[in-house]
């Protein structure tokens, strides 16, 4: 699917989904620069705990554990849950769920997602066996779980509920703010994320003997005393990574403000396409927007996903297939262990999402470019191409690099 930029490519640099979102420098320095003054480089230092505490008051969350990546931190969880046999997860996610799960011996059993792409709890509770332990949502794309209706599945069942919310830092569902779900939830600071620590994760929860095991197992199995009284990996983030995560996230209200300022611009610029929807969370969230998902509808829209996705990269624009094939496709998830049950949503969604560009740099006049370079490739399925026709063609070159 990749294509190279033309030589008359709209936009004169690459413009990618994920492009990391840089906090104040000068701030992010000056914290660097005090770690190396301290020589307090990791094992929980002072940045690393003005990070938890900040992560703690935004989400409300009585613990949160910043651990190295997103991944690590629901194997953390998970196994301080003390999950086995197998666990309830959607396909349609990025493949760090279920081999998260995986990774820790559990077996991942992939459930169907709602119209919202998200665990559906009735399908949940279709894929409950003796051998069930626990269930493990994740917040999509933008898009919080149907907390409510999973929670109700996991308690008929007696099974623990986590969620992934490695997308929604700073989300809230039905008033609930993403952090408090469940018996605990994890986040992720990728680069790629709005929020980021270079790479870097949380683990947080209301639970104190919980938050007392990931603590533990995050250091070698030591208690707050240093002394080791079980099993532990090395999952600490270091203080450069948290100089970083901090300075992004004393800036989380901004930041939202600019993902749902270009998410208007984005369902602006696609308003009325045919077979072209932009995404938009449930009612019921408070959302951080951080993605820009696109479903489309080859047959309305004329076009496929994939050669707008092809097209666009002709013109420097990198969107990004998230999750295709889906999980239960894929080569370590053998059908008849994982997936019981057919999955037509999510093959649905795994064919027709694209993720677009929504970075804090993205001016309204790039969103505007891009959506005019998907107008153009929209074609009605009717034949007639109605108001396409009288919408320019794309020649501006926009922002030249320097
Ligand atoms: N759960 C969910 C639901 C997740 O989505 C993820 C991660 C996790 C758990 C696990 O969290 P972590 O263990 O990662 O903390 C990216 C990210 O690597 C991954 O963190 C993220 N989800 C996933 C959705 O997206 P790729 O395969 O798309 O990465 P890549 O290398 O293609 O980069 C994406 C785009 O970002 C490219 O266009 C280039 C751009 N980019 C990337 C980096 C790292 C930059 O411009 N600068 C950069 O420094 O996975």
């Amino acid at each position: 699917m990749s294509a190279s930029p033309a030589a008359s490519a709209a936009f004169g640099h690459a413009v990618r989904v994920g492009a990391p979102n840089i906090p104040d420098r000068d701030r992010v320095l000056d914290r660097i620069a005090g770690a190396l003054s301290r020589r307090t480089l990791s094992n929980n230092g002072p940045l690393v705990r003005e990070f938890e505490d900040r992560l703690r008051r935004l989400t409300g969350a009585r613990h949160c554990i910043a651990v190295t990546n997103g991944t690590v931190a629901l194997e953390l969880a998970v196994r301080a849950c003390g999950l086995t046999g197998e666990v309830i997860v959607p396909s349609f996610t990025y493949v760090a769920t279920p081999h998260a799960l995986s990774w820790q011996g559990l077996t991942p059993v992939f459930g169907d997602v709602d119209a919202y792409g998200c665990l559906d709890p009735e399908h949940v509770r279709r894929l409950v066996t003796p051998r069930t332990s626990g269930i493990v949502g994740v917040h999509l794309l933008g898009t919080c779980c149907d907390a409510a209706g999973l929670e109700a599945v996991a308690a008929e069942f007696g099974l623990a509920l986590l969620f992934d919310a490695a997308h929604a830092l700073g989300s809230a569902t039905d008033g609930r703010r993403v952090g408090t779900l469940g018996r605990a939830e994890i986040f992720s600071f990728h680069a790629t994320k709005f929020v980021n620590s270079f790479e870097g994760g949380a683990v947080a929860t209301d639970d104190d003997e919980l938050a007392a095991r990931v603590r533990a197992m995050r250091n070698f199995g030591q208690d707050d005393d240093g002394v080791v009284r079980s099993l532990g990996t090395n999952a600490k983030m270091h203080e450069i990574s948290a100089a970083m995560g901090l300075t992004a996230v004393e800036n989380i209200t901004g930041l939202i403000a600019g993902n749902e300022q270009r998410h208007t611009w984005y369902a602006d610029g696609l308003r009325d396409l045919p077979g072209i929807a932009v995404r938009g969370p449930r009612p019921a969230d408070a959302s951080n927007y951080s993605y820009l998902s696109v479903q489309v509808d080859p047959a309305r829209a004329g076009v496929t996903r994939d050669e707008i996705v092809r097209r666009l990269a002709q013109e420097n624009v990198f969107a990004k297939v998230y999750f295709h094939p889906g999980n239960h496709r894929l080569e370590p998830y053998p059908q008849e262990r994982h997936r019981p049950l057919p999955l037509p949503r999510s093959e649905r969604l795994a064919e027709q999402i694209l993720v677009l560009p929504n970075s804090a740099d993205l001016t309204a006049d790039d969103v505007g470019l891009i959506c005019r370079l998907i107008r153009d490739l929209v074609t009605p399925a009717t034949g007639a191409r109605g108001e396409q026709t009288s919408r320019p063609t794309v020649s501006v070159r926009a922002r030249e690099s320097s």
